[in-house]
């Protein structure tokens, strides 16, 4: 899944696709490097990040949409349903809520009948002070009965639940030691029996190991695949489709 941030603020690459031409180049470029899903999104929901109020979301998103939505396989990154609708309209085939369905009352039903996919994630507390102080007893059973309790609302909701992905939140109120405690122990996770998303691409706990984030994002990316993961949101497809790739040919 290649990352496309239509935003002035994400922590990467904010700023670098608001122009729409821009924007659609970008998904074109990562579809050819082996992007299965172009993930569009127009909110940052990076630390310390501030809501964005649904006029302007859309206003950051409605050009890129018509632009490759029809086009390209697009997934709309939001958790307001009127934002989802829209990029549903113009061709978007799956929904990526942060909010695992919490954020908007309207965005389970929405996403059942359309009949799409959509990635349930995990964050504890929101965006905006998640990080200043995120503590669990054990993150990795804590996280699994959140995804669990979260699969079955939307089940119960008119979602098939072979529609439906899981994902732990890699860096949504979690410390470097939490992150790489739910790599670790991923498995734990993917027995739920849904199929797993990772986002860990250029993430802060990255950054402790590994100066160069590109090169520990295809580390974190092939460890995850190991344990279970089979879909990977990142900025630079390229070198993380070849790593999983090879990665893939030496499973057993
Ligand atoms: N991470 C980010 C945004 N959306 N969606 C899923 N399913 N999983 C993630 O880990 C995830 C996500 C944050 O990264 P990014 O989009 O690069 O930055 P920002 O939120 O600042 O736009």
């Amino acid at each position: 899944m290649g990352i496309l941030n239509v935003t002035p603020d994400s922590f990467s690459d904010g700023g670098e696709f608001v122009e729409a031409a821009a924007a659609a180049a970008q998904a074109q470029r990562m579809v050819a490097d082996g992007a299965v899903l172009v993930d569009v999104g127009g909110e940052s929901t990076r630390p310390g990040a501030e809501p964005v109020a649904l006029d302007e979301e859309l206003r950051r998103v409605e050009p890129v949409l018509e632009r490759v939505a029809g086009e390209l396989p697009v997934s709309i990154d939001t958790s307001k349903a009127a934002v989802a609708r829209r990029a549903l309209e113009l061709g978007a085939r799956f929904v990526n809520d942060v909010t695992a369905l919490r954020g908007d009352s309207e965005m389970a039903t929405l996403v059942g009948e359309a009949g799409v996919d959509v990635c349930l994630m995990h964050m504890q507390g929101d965006p905006r002070t998640m990080q200043d102080d995120p503590r669990y007893d054990d993150v990795v059973s804590e996280v699994k009965a959140f995804l669990e309790d979260r699969l079955g609302f939307a089940i119960a909701a008119g979602i098939a639940e072979e529609r439906i992905w899981l994902d732990p939140g890699i860096g949504f109120g979690k410390t470097v030691g939490h992150n790489l405690e739910l790599i670790a122990r991923l498995e734990e996770i993917a027995a739920l029996g849904r199929p797993i998303l990772v986002g860990v691409s250029r993430k802060r706990f990255i950054g402790e190991f590994s100066a160069d984030r590109e090169a520990g994002t295809v580390a974190a990316n092939v460890l995850a695949f190991e344990r279970g993961a089979s879909m990977f949101r990142v900025h630079d497809v390229a070198p993380n489709a070849g790593a999983l790739a090879l990665a893939a040919a030496t499973f057993r």
